[in-house]
């Protein structure tokens, strides 16, 4: 595959709704969407960071200007027998794994099409079907809570997971968990707590949650460790698995008894069947999470998900959930029964919606092999 072309292209779109973490509301995205040519066939990859420096380390801005002066110059021009050879090709710097990444699978997109063959089969997916769950917002309020939750749940998901911080945590988990006694239900605090919290923690062990997500810092796996051992509920990393050997770091100590694994926090397609390698050797269950992704992102997520160890519903769901419009054709749909068909035609096995990409691009940067 020779890297003849990459077009970096930065659109806006609104989510339906605001989106309430406990570090910041999300609404206005500013997507990098990136588009490899090789051998003349055209991969997508989506960039999946955050507006600000908030999530994790990286913006749209940082990624932009990473992808630009340093990624995509050492890329164009380079001939990779396979979209796995491009990790060694920027080993070299350090950390963006979101840049990265939204360039990586546009390469596994182009190549899976130049193969005729699905992303997921590509990459050794095995399912035809994935099983879905949703991630709510924090509310003002537990009733609104549990009126959002049951929306979901009458539209066939099967995981809940809310988002949770101090002071909107244990008086909303347990509206949700007495109006559903029986749903799959998890929480995610993206880094909200300390260890010196673990009492107040040990409260949702009540709740029979399938999970606690990331309560501690985000750069913290050993801290986890002392709280998973005072916890019964399960201690799901999102933010500390920055790469496979997190992972095996992260298990081993016991920090964890789930591992969510996004493709962009851990830079890539190749990267993150390393830690889903490793979670499956060690019995560690898989979850595919999202980061409000538009259509590029979450079928390259779709895709991801039908890897064997992915047991658990991931935050994989439909695009009217978030958009009035995506940029894909089809769109991603759910079934009734909170489930996504994964396609079968080459490569993500979605149209790009050019024109509707056109008139969402604010920027533009170019490179043509020489
Ligand atoms: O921690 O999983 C997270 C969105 C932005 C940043 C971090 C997270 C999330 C979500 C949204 O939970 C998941 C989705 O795309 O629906
Ligand atoms: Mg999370």
């Amino acid at each position: 595959m020779k890297i003849e072309a990459i077009i970096l292209r930065e659109i806006r779109m609104r989510l339906k709704s605001p989106f309430e973490t406990s570090f910041g509301v999300m609404q206005d995205r500013r997507i990098i969407l990136v588009e490899v040519i090789a051998d003349g066939v055209s991969g997508w990859g989506e960039v999946t960071s955050t507006e600000g420096p908030f999530y994790n380390s990286e913006t749209t801005d940082t990624a932009w200007h990473i992808i630009s002066d340093f990624i995509a110059p050492a890329l164009i021009g380079k001939s990779l027998s396979t979209a796995t050879e491009f990790a060694t090709l920027v080993s070299g710097i350090r950390g963006h794994e979101m840049a990265k990444a939204g360039v990586e699978n546009a390469i596994w997109d182009a190549e899976a099409h130049q193969k005729g063959v699905s992303l997921s089969k590509l990459l050794g997916g095995t399912r035809v079907e994935i099983v879905c769950g949703v991630s709510i917002g924090i509310r003002p309020d537990p009733a609104a809570l549990v009126n959002k939750v049951e929306e979901e749940v009458l539209r066939g998901y099967n995981r809940i997971k809310l988002k949770i911080k101090p002071g909107r945590d244990l008086g909303f988990v347990s509206a949700v968990r007495h109006a559903f006694p029986e749903i799959q239900l998890s929480v995610d605090a993206n880094c909200a707590y300390q260890l010196e919290d673990a009492l107040h923690l040990k409260k949702f062990d009540d709740f029979r949650l399938l999970m606690i997500e990331q309560p501690l810092q985000w750069d913290e796996i050993h801290s986890h460790a002392k709280l998973q051992a005072q916890l019964q509920s399960p201690i799901c990393l999102d933010e500390c698995i920055t790469h496979a050997r997190h992972a095996f770091t992260a298990i081993t100590w016991c920090a964890c008894r789930v591992v969510n694994i996004k493709l962009g926090r851990v830079g890539g397609h190749t990267e993150a069947r390393r830690v889903h390698d490793i979670c499956s050797t060690h019995g560690i269950p898989v979850w595919c999470g999202g980061m409000l992704e538009s259509g590029i992102g979450r079928v390259h997520n779709v895709a991801m998900s039908t890897l064997p160890g992915f047991t658990l519903p991931g935050d994989v769901s439909a695009s009217q959930r978030y958009w009035d419009e995506d940029i894909i054709e089809p769109e991603v749909e759910v079934t009734t029964r909170g489930t996504i068909h994964v396609p079968q035609t080459p490569g993500i096995g979605h149209k790009v919606r050019s024109k509707l990409v056109d008139r969402l691009t604010v920027r533009t940067n170019r490179w043509k092999a020489a």
